[in-house]
């Protein structure tokens, strides 16, 4: 049975669902530029555990406003005055969302504008395709707050953009934006209209293929990262034999077979 996702418990986040399985998830605090405060963390947490038993096929992950979000809400941190203890809990729920995502089986789609930096960074990072627009800038102002990262950048950002280019951008608070925040990796595509309009489009495509298809290429290729290549070669196998002996399958194998099925071909 599938889990039921009940939308009147969320309100930091706006959900919502399409007829093709692609759910819309929208940081609602536009008046904050998304700023990530705690109680947006549990509700990151709570849909993104459901999700992939509730029949999400894909998610568009998208921050109302002119900013898709301004990181760690540092008022909230300011006001609080955390002891180490306590920011260290924090992180641990931040850590526990974003992995629900990356590791969660539901393709991801994040549509980028305005600021991209520290904790919002970092939450574009778990997504598992990133479309900026024009307007889209990338940055980890950590250092010059005084802070350091503690939503999972140090091993995310770190993978898109490399060890160097990251420490750099931690260094001096070194700002990416248009192609070449594409070209170090920061995201696959860049749009001169909107990107939640191309994110939509990227996540019906994603919607498409075979839920047990997108479950091991969100899921198995993030877990294979962290095992050795002997174990990642022989986890393959095995995530292989289920998902390429699927029964689902069998009907776009014989579409192939008897030639009805679309070949791949270059872009015209
Ligand atoms: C916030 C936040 C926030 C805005 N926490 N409230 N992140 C940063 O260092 C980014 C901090 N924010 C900014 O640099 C700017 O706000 C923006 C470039 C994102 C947007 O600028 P702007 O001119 O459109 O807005 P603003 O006037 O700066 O802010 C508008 C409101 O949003 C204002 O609140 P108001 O009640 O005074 O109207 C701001 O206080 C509020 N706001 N950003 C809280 N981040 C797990 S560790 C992760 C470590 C980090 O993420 S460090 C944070 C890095």
């Amino acid at each position: 049975m599938a889990l039921e996702i009940d939308m009147d418990r969320y309100h930091n986040l706006a959900l919502q669902a399409h007829d093709d399985g692609v759910w819309v998830v929208t940081l609602n605090r536009p008046s904050k530029r998304n700023a990530l405060d705690i109680d947006t963390i549990e509700e990151l947490v709570e849909f993104f555990s459901a999700a992939p038993r509730a029949g999400v096929r894909a998610v568009v992950l998208a921050g109302a406003g002119d900013h898709f979000c301004a990181g760690l809400d540092l008022v909230e941190h300011h006001d609080e005055d955390r002891s180490p203890a306590d920011f260290m809990h924090v992180c641990l729920r931040w850590h526990e969302a974003f992995n629900k995502m990356e590791y969660g089986g539901v393709p991801i789609v994040a549509a980028l504008q305005g600021a991209v930096v520290g904790g919002g960074l970092e939450l574009a990072s778990a997504a598992h395709i990133r479309v900026m627009d024009s307007t889209a800038y990338f940055a980890l102002p950590e250092g010059q707050r005084g802070l350091f990262t503690g939503g999972g950048a140090t091993i995310r950002v770190t993978d898109l953009v490399g060890k160097a280019r990251m420490i750099d951008m931690m260094l001096t608070g070194r700002v990416y934006q248009g192609r070449e925040a594409v070209d170090v990796g920061l995201a696959q595509y860049a749009v001169e209209g909107s990107s939640f309009d191309e994110a939509l489009v990227v996540a019906r495509k994603a919607a498409q293929n075979l839920p047990l298809s997108n479950f091991a290429i969100c899921s198995a290729v993030s877990h294979m990262q962290n095992m050795s290549a002997m174990d990642a070669a022989y986890a393959e196998a095995v995530v292989a034999g289920v998902v390429n002996t699927q029964p689902d399958a069998r009907a776009r194998l014989a579409a192939f077979a008897d030639k009805s099925a679309a070949r791949v071909r270059p872009n015209s």
